[in-house]
């Protein structure tokens, strides 16, 4: 069967969480909600405004549509000024050699990100070129772990969600894969991830053979 191998990006790509994390840190500073890197964990994966949902949550806050409109817009652009000098050198360790060896197999590769600035991303790391398809939080309607992104990426590779495989590193897009029924493979830490199918702690430890099998799989 015709594969589609789908990519998370940020903290599987690039190590985009990091940025993420200090953004959201400052705006819960300022809401005097302590955000430690353990509630961070509940926000990888999932959409800008449901990650300042949770913050509130957390710090047992309340707050107007308003303000919430000026903190989402805030933490944006605290993230994106951390992206300004981005280049190809953000890119996490192993993964321009799968990505390479995927497509020298011809094999369909696909985004499947919550981000809604996963474009920008891709070409200041010059790897947009890679992606047959692209999927981010621009398309779809339902946050991971709602499997809509994976299922979307999937279709338009003419794929079948069993025939697809998702590098992930949140719990949110793990559980989305599961769901979707597309074989998950968690990057990151295997306490954290440990519902996915393999788990990796990162891409230089996926070996050529592992993916050649993927590929082979009937
Ligand atoms: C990413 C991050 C999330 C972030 C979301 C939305 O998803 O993991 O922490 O909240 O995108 O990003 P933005 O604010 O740029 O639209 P993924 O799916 O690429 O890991
Ligand atoms: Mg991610």
């Amino acid at each position: 069967h015709k594969k589609a191998f789908i990519f998370d990006l940020d903290g599987v790509i690039v190590d985009t969480a990091k940025y993420h994390f200090l953004a959201w840190k400052k705006i819960a500073t300022e809401l005097g909600i302590d955000f430690t890197h353990e509630h961070n964990e509940l926000l990888k994966g999932v959409s800008r405004v449901r990650s300042l949902d949770i913050i509130l949550e957390l710090g047992n806050k309340e707050a107007s549509q308003e303000d919430k409109n000026k903190w989402l817009t805030q933490k944006n652009e605290d993230y994106l000024s951390q992206l300004v000098d981005m280049d190809s050198s953000e890119i996490l360790p192993g993964v321009f050699k799968v990505l390479q060896f995927l497509k020298e197999n011809n094999q369909p590769i696909a985004l499947g990100s919550a981000s809604k600035n996963a474009r920008p991303i891709l070409e200041k790391t010059g790897i947009i070129s890679y992606f047959d398809v692209i999927v981010d939080g621009n398309d779809v309607t339902n946050a991971k772990p709602d499997p809509e992104v994976f299922l979307n990426a999937a279709q338009l590779l003419n794929v079948k969600p069993e025939d697809a495989i998702v590098f992930e590193d949140s719990v949110a897009g793990i559980q989305a894969a599961n769901i979707a029924k597309m074989i998950s493979i968690g990057i990151g830490d295997e306490t954290i991830l440990h519902e996915a199918q393999y788990i990796f702690k990162d891409f230089t430890a996926i070996s050529q053979s592992f993916i050649e099998d993927l590929i082979k799989k009937p």
